[in-house]
């Protein structure tokens, strides 16, 4: 029996694998662990997790394609494909022609070791990953206000204690099932608010009572959030002595706030004016300020992924300022973080603008430490590179680079206006793919390289509330797989880098431990000795003695001067916005059963009994308007290109709108329809929203 942590999001729920060997035939069995994140609860995708270990799709050997196919090589023959090519695209167009695209499933271990190797081995800028997709904006305006950004800066178990919880854009319910156990008292209390477009699965925790939905136009989340602060300022209950004392900037943004007015509210935003006062109340009544229990804002991708994200999250953020939570027991503001090691991921070095322990790649003295944990001297290490969505868009074009690693991401299914990136991957001279499955992106690769999951290795992962997490090896990898940090080692020194590229993940975490120190994310203290003693170590954890940090912000934010920078927001159009010719908006998100691409639960029969295949749900009275019956095809169209799947007929949209999930494949691919115009600040993509033209598909098939 081995405890460890489920391979997919944020909340890595705790589980113990059972492995059993009788009759030649191995079964894996997972079981869920009592745990203060997931009290002894897992979802679907949990329990059936260890199936996909000796999942027949396994790939156990290396790929190089051949007169066009991807077939079967060597580990030798394939390195030698590798550097041959890195070699000659480096030498022909300069060391960026190589970029690297990293993942937030990555264990601290390995984000950190793929960061080095992109830095050192590859010498090259170009480095991002997939968790700009994910937190990127919700990243952006906690650094902005706070001075750092840690999804959650207290423990989840926290909520339980307030009286109220507000949920911007988060459907909870189906993204991370068991962390609904920490809302049931607040819903017993009538105080959970759900700002959705959609009457999500966690839209509907709010019935009976329990709370209140914003079901607001897509896209209009910042109006909503102006709405909310401008009852509290006109009906006097903002906590002034907090404002006074812990923030910076309150007049300008009290300001821009007054003139949201609920009636102007309701009109950008379509929520009634009532429930917005209604849901103003309840959060100032729960206010510690107002004697109540305490409250928590907190944001998930529906209002994150728009191309002024960050702008509401900051909105969030101020909302959660006047009303006195950041740093107050059992109140405060966090955003929801997404991916297995969603926060760790962003900590080590997959960032283009990033070094080890949150530092900044221009910051002087940033570079001077970790160069000396490097063993290299500070200008040997690049400066910043692009983020992901230009990176992915210049990839084989004049002057962009002309090779790429993947390490963990599929952007081929879920990056924005997915065609283009499918061809620009297509257009590159090589294009390097580790993964344990062929999945779409690794289709179109020259090599293929299989690596170990989650049950074969040891790692570190640091979930939703900032705490670092044993990932423990259960089982031997197949034959012919290999260790994703050994990949890493042999194609490092196969480049003729001198840097060390250790493969034992304790002496990465080692070595991470001393690059992060001193960092705003510092893991100095984090060993694995004290993990396997259960110790709840929340970073930062600078010393062996620190008992790590589970709550953050109590005396001072992590700013120069220790206070909170309000910054005063205004609402933005769509980007991509309602015309006659694309009269109804497209929003994208998530099903209970499939996760992310779909690289992984695609393949495992029992989610896909309940949820195989893509749909475009929409209102009863749009169907009616196109002569659409449930389950019939529709076609929806965008600026960028068409998808195709069958109708699901629902009165939990408004009739303008319509939703896809983006997990699935051609001609359901809702990323086809995405629009990749980007935020400035943060460099997350618009996916939550875009126009469409819906219509009814006469033909029998797409
Ligand atoms: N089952 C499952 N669970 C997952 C994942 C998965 O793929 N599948 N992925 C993990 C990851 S990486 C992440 S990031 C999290 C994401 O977790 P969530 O943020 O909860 O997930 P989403 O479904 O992307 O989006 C949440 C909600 O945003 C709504 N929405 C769409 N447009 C808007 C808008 O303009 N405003 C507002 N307020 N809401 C809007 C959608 O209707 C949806 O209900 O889930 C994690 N858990
Ligand atoms: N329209 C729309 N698009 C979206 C979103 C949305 O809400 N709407 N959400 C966005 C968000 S929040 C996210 S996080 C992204 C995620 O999007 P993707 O990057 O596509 O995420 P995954 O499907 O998790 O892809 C991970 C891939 O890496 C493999 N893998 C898993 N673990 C490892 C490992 O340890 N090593 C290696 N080498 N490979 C591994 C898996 O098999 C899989 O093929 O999608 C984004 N795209
Ligand atoms: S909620 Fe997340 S961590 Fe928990 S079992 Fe489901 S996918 Fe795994
Ligand atoms: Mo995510």
């Amino acid at each position: 029996m081995t405890d460890t942590h489920c391979p997919y999001c944020a909340l890595q729920c705790a589980i113990t694998l059972t492995v059993d060997e009788t009759g030649g035939n191995r079964t894996v069995s997972v079981a869920p662990r009592d745990f203060p994140t997931n009290l002894g609860g897992l979802c679907q995708k949990g329990w059936t997790a260890a199936t996909l270990l000796d999942h027949p799709d396994r790939l156990t050997t290396p790929l190089v394609r051949r007169d066009g196919a991807l077939v079967p090589a060597s580990w030798d023959e394939a390195y030698a494909v590798i550097i041959e090519r890195v070699r000659r695209v480096q030498d022909e167009s300069g060391r960026d022609a190589v970029a690297v695209f990293g993942g937030g499933g990555l264990t601290n271990e390995k984000a950190y070791l793929l960061g080095k190797f992109a830095r050192l081995a590859l010498g090259t800028s170009m480095i991002d990953y997939n968790g700009r997709f994910c937190m990127s904006s919700a990243a952006a305006a906690g650094n902005r206000a706070f001075g750092l950004d840690r999804g959650l800066p207290f423990p989840l178990a926290d909520l339980g204690g307030a009286d109220a919880v507000l949920l911007a854009g988060s459907n909870l319910a189906a993204t991370m099932p068991p962390a609904v156990r920490h809302l049931a008292s607040i819903r017993e209390r009538g105080g959970l608010i759900a700002i959705d477009p959609r009457r999500s699965e966690t839209a509907r925790l709010t019935d009976d009572g329990a709370g209140i939905h914003l079901r607001n136009l897509p896209g209009s989340d910042l109006a909503v959030l102006l709405g909310l602060l401008q009852v509290i300022i006109a009906e006097d209950r903002c906590d002034e002595d907090y404002l006074a004392s812990r923030t910076t900037g309150w007049p300008r943004v009290r300001a821009a706030a007054a003139q949201w007015w609920p009636e102007r509210v309701e009109r950008a935003s379509g929520v009634p004016a009532d429930a917005l006062r209604q849901a103003a109340r309840l959060l100032a009544a729960a206010s510690p300020a107002r004697g109540g229990a305490g409250a928590y804002l907190l944001t998930g991708r529906g209002a994150e992924q728009h191309a002024h994200g960050t702008d509401t999250v900051t909105a969030v953020i101020n909302l959660a300022l006047a009303l006195g939570l950041p740093g107050r027991a059992g109140s405060g503001y966090g955003a929801i973080t997404g991916q297995g090691n969603g926060q760790g991921g962003r900590e080590h070095g997959q960032k283009n603008d990033q070094l080890p322990g949150y530092r900044k790649i221009t910051d002087h003295a940033a570079r001077e430490h970790v160069a000396s944990v490097w063993g290299v001297a500070p200008e040997t290490i690049p400066g910043p590179g692009v983020p992901a969505v230009q990176l992915l868009r210049s990839l084989g074009t004049p002057g962009g680079p002309r090779a790429l690693f993947v390490h963990g991401a599929n952007p081929v299914i879920s990056g924005p206006d997915a065609q283009v990136i499918t061809e620009r991957l297509a257009a590159l001279d090589l294009l390097v793919v580790c993964d344990f499955f062929r999945s779409e992106t690794a289709e179109l690769a020259d090599v293929v390289l299989p690596v170990t999951q989650w049950a074969e290795e040891t790692g570190t992962m640091t979930s939703l509330e900032g705490r670092v997490l044993r990932r423990r090896r259960a089982v031997p990898p197949p034959e012919g797989v290999r260790d994703e940090l050994r990949v890493l080692a042999d194609l490092a020194g196969r480049l003729g880098c001198r840097a060390d590229f250790p493969t034992d993940p304790d002496a990465v975490l080692a070595e991470l431990g001393r690059a992060s120190a001193g960092g705003i994310a510092d893991y100095g203290g984090i060993t694995p000795e004290r993990l396997d003693r259960g110790e709840a170590l929340h970073w930062p954890c600078p010393a062996d003695d620190h008992p790590g940090t589970p709550r953050l912000f109590a005396e001072r934010f992590a700013t120069p001067d220790g206070r909170a920078a309000m910054i005063a927001v205004e609402p933005a159009p769509v980007d991509d916005d309602l015309r006659p010719d694309a009269p109804i908006y497209l929003i994208t998100g998530r099903v209970l059963q499939q996760y992310q691409s779909g690289a992984q639960t695609r393949r495992v029969a029992a989610l896909n009994r309940v949820q195989g295949s893509g749909f475009v749900e929409l209102h009863p009275r749009l169907a009616r308007r196109l002569e659409v019956a449930e389950g019939e095809l529709v076609r929806v169209r965008s600026a960028r290109g068409e998808a195709c799947a069958p109708a699901r007929i629902s009165a939990d949209l408004r009739p303008d709108v319509v939703f896809m999930p983006f997990h699935f494949p051609g001609q359901e691919r809702a990323n086809t329809l995405t629009n990749p115009t980007t935020d400035p600040v943060s460099g997350m993509p618009e996916f939550k929203v875009c126009a469409v033209e819906v219509t009814k598909i006469k033909e029998a098939a797409c």
